[in-house]
């Protein structure tokens, strides 16, 4: 039986953060957040997440780095509400769609157009590659935009009337896309758009959102104060340092 709460690092910002956090509320768990930018992350971070990524998760004893790898501990660990369908090749399916979007969506929408238009102009004061995200908006997402308007459905979600993983992680990522000023053409695109106008609007995102406003409105000096006071549930540690540092993997 569960006695303390989890542990997430990582912004409620980031799309694999909210993705793993949104699983988290779906199976009505208690956690604590220290909601750090990972380039912020000091020498404690870089020793529990190697590739100095968020987010991480840490359950007691155990810590762990990954989106995908954190829900699927979750899933097995805290089985109550399961994020994966019943049928096996369903599950598999669902795998399937997890891995699709932390790679594609992530490569398009965080990498393409939510770093390059945000994170390069205000934490390394650079301007992002006006190329890439041109080709982003004009070939990359429309191509994957056409794909999946032929695997969403037009009602509920991906298993059925029950949001489940697949979902969240797909979704996770439009969430960003906003924050960059993308918005799904509802004309070309209709299943996707409904879809994720529905995904985001359910709870397990909605409530999350007021912390996302909070973060991304205030400068990481005021940021655990705004945040406190929209009632995020954060730690009384933080593992933030005040300069940001690169990362390992790429920018
Ligand atoms: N595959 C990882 C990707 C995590 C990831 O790329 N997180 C971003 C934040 S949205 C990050 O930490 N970026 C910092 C970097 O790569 O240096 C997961 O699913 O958790």
């Amino acid at each position: 039986m569960k006695t303390q709460p989890l542990k997430i690092i990582g912004s409620y910002v980031s799309p694999y953060v909210r993705k793993v956090v949104a699983c988290i509320v779906l199976k009505g768990l208690a956690y604590e957040i220290d909601p750090i930018t990972p380039f912020y992350g000091n020498q404690e971070f870089g020793r529990m997440s190697p590739l100095r990524r968020i987010p991480v998760l840490i359950d007691r004893d155990l810590t762990l780095c990954d989106s995908t790898v954190i829900c699927a501990y979750l899933d097995e660990a805290y089985p109550e509400r399961p994020l994966l369908p019943a049928n096996v090749r369903d599950r598999a399916r669902a795998r399937w769609l997890e891995e699709y979007a932390d790679t594609r969506l992530g490569d398009l929408f965080i990498w393409g157009l939510f770093y390059q238009k945000i994170v390069h102009p205000i934490v390394w004061g650079e301007p992002g590659d006006q190329a890439r995200i041109e080709k982003t908006l004009a070939e990359d997402l429309p191509r994957e935009l056409d794909w999946l308007e032929s695997e969403l459905p037009a009602e509920g979600f991906l298993f059925g009337s029950e949001i489940g993983l697949a979902d969240i992680a797909i979704a996770t990522f439009f969430r960003n896309g906003d924050y960059a000023g993308f918005e799904v053409d509802r004309a070309r695109w209709p299943r996707t758009a409904g879809f994720v106008e529905r995904a985001l609007a359910h709870d397990c995102f909605a409530t999350l959102f007021p912390f996302e406003q909070a973060q991304i409105s205030t400068n990481p000096q005021g940021r655990r104060a705004a945040l406190l006071a929209a009632g995020a549930p954060l730690t009384a540690e933080t593992v933030g340092m005040r300069e940001p540092k690169r990362g390992v993997m790429r920018l």
